[in-house]
């Protein structure tokens, strides 16, 4: 059961340690064979190696695409030695034999984990070398396979003990070793196409992720907990770096999430923004000339609720916005990044977890929400509903100015980072009060309104923010109540979806007080 090992075809994209296992070979005599890239890295090496294209008689054509698809390759790895017929068809058509094959695959796994364009992962699907990983594992009776740079030591080994040949037994299980690694290849490739596929139509999603992170318990301590990545590189917290601080737990990732998704609505380019999450949903959200001011006015909104939560940033942390943060008790920051400054000012608390990701969410990528039920789960597309890019109505008979119709905007695009029932007041580019996850309407409404009195209260301000405000639906309004107690809060300009069967009266309403009011036609729930 031992295989004299005389030629060996060498074809790898991973080149590390290709050359001491190629000198190894060279060095017992075996000839070798390889394409392109390894002929250059083993020919530079000093290496005496014979060009795959010289033993097919064909160049490599179409970008490499074609260059050991040939009948001379793949008959010198696949005849069975001993047949009559293979070797006649061997001498007839000048195949010699290849003893072993030296492949590892194009790193299409590599590309696309570091989210690689649709073209170049394409370009990374492999399909000359694992048809001859496959030809040459079949023929492991004959024919030694080794498909990773780790496999290399014991060939050479092996190589040794048996005076240049290989037995059965190490054969056999590098065969093994080459069918898991093209499973898990084409495993790799089937899970992108699916993942790319279920994005336009969740019909398509096969789920899977690598463990991150084993957690001592979940959103409760009796609760067990870990956390999946998908392998997708793009900022967000999965692929923030800590600087500081303890693990995250699993109410800290769910919340940072949140916080980050939120404040990635509004553009660096237009104005610094922060927005302070609790419990996953904003407890304050602003815009500012500074990002110190834009935490200051988020804080204010309601700086009660604020205390352990998260803050997110849409620009760089500054040493100013970070020595006002360290103020209060803060659980996470989470920012496009963090100047030194800034760092050394965060370090100084042990516990502040500091989490940057070179870059913000984009709110209009497509992606795929879950949610688990009884027996199953659920699969919808994410929200990527953009207030710019919706087009308003305006149904009253008084229309927004224009620096009502900016706070509008604000209010309906943080409304929708708002669990339902979901209601957003905004004034100058800060949040003025927020109601979230109420099973009524009015009741969002009102308790906005109560927080704004409670934020005057606590800062000294002569009347609540909602004076003046502009307020946020994030589904309509299916009666008049909930405009009308919005109106008594001091609201003067609403926006919302539309689309109930009251909305007349809704819209008498907003009339009757002189409110201007827009419809977006497009509803965001978060439940
Ligand atoms: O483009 S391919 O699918 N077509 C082929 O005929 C082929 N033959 C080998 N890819 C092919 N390979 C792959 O090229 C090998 O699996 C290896 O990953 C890579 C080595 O190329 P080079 O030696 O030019 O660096």
């Amino acid at each position: 059961d031992l295989v004299e090992i005389r030629t060996a075809l060498l074809s790898v994209s991973d080149k590390s340690g290709i050359v001491e296992f190629a000198s190894a070979l060279a060095a017992r005599g075996v000839r070798l064979l390889s394409t392109g890239g390894t002929h250059k890295a083993l020919t530079e090496a000093g290496l005496q190696v014979t060009d795959v294209s010289a033993v097919t008689g064909f160049p490599e054509i179409m970008d490499g695409r074609v260059k050991t698809l040939h009948p001379k390759v793949h008959g010198g790895l696949l005849a069975i030695r001993d047949d009559e017929e293979h070797q006649a068809a061997m001498r007839e058509h000048g195949i010699d034999s290849i003893d072993l094959a030296v492949i590892n695959l194009y790193p299409f796994e590599d590309v696309r984990a570091a989210g690689g364009d649709y073209p170049t992962t394409v370009e990374n699907i492999d399909i000359g070398g694992p048809a001859m990983i496959r030809a040459a594992a079949k023929n492991h009776a004959y024919v030694a396979v080794a498909t990773d740079p780790e496999d290399y030591g014991a060939i050479t080994e092996a190589l040794e003990a048996g005076n240049g040949t290989l037995p059965y037994a190490l054969r056999q299980q590098l065969a093994a070793r080459a069918y898991a690694r093209t499973a898990a290849y084409d495993a790799a490739i089937s899970g992108w196409f699916a993942e790319a596929l279920a994005i336009e139509n969740p019909r398509h999603l096969t789920l899977g992720g690598t463990l991150r992170q084993e957690m001592r318990y979940g959103e409760n301590p009796h609760q067990s907990a870990a956390f999946y990545v998908t392998g997708d590189k793009r900022p967000g917290v999965a692929n923030a770096v800590q600087h500081q601080g303890k693990q995250l737990s699993y109410n800290n990732i769910n919340d940072t999430d949140a916080a980050f998704e939120l404040v990635a609505e509004f553009s660096p380019d237009i104005s610094p923004a922060c927005a302070i999450i609790k419990h996953a949903n904003p407890c304050g959200v602003a815009r500012a000339e500074t990002l110190l001011e834009a935490y200051r006015r988020a804080l204010s909104c309601d700086n009660q609720s604020a205390f352990g939560g998260i803050v997110a940033l849409n620009q760089t942390l500054d040493s100013q916005t970070a020595s006002e943060i360290v103020k209060l008790f803060t659980e996470v920051i989470i920012a496009p990044d963090a100047d030194e400054e800034a760092k050394a000012i965060i370090a100084a608390k042990k516990n502040l977890r500091l989490l940057t990701t070179g870059g913000l969410p984009d709110p209009r990528a497509k992606g795929l929400n879950f949610k688990t039920v009884a027996g199953g789960f659920l699969v919808q597309g994410r929200d990527t509903a953009m207030i710019d890019e919706i087009e308003l109505k305006v149904v009253t008979e008084r229309a927004p100015s224009e620096r009502e119709l900016e706070d509008l905007k604000m209010a309906f695009a943080i409304a929708k980072h708002v669990k339902s029932n979901a209601i957003v007041y905004v004034k100058d580019g800060q949040t003025a009060g927020i109601g979230a996850g109420q099973m009524s309407r009015i009741d969002s409404a009102r308790i906005a309104a109560l927080k704004a009195e409670d934020a005057a209260q606590a800062a000294g301000w002569p009347e609540p923010m909602t004076r003046g405000s502009a307020v946020a639906s994030e589904a309509f309004f299916p009666f008049a109540d909930g405009l009308l107690s919005a109106v008594a809060a001091g609201a003067t300009a609403v926006i919302q979806p539309g689309g109930s069967i009251r909305d007349q009266e809704v819209i008498d309403a907003a009339n009757a007080n002189g409110v201007a009011m827009v419809f977006t036609g497009t509803r965001t729930f978060r439940h």
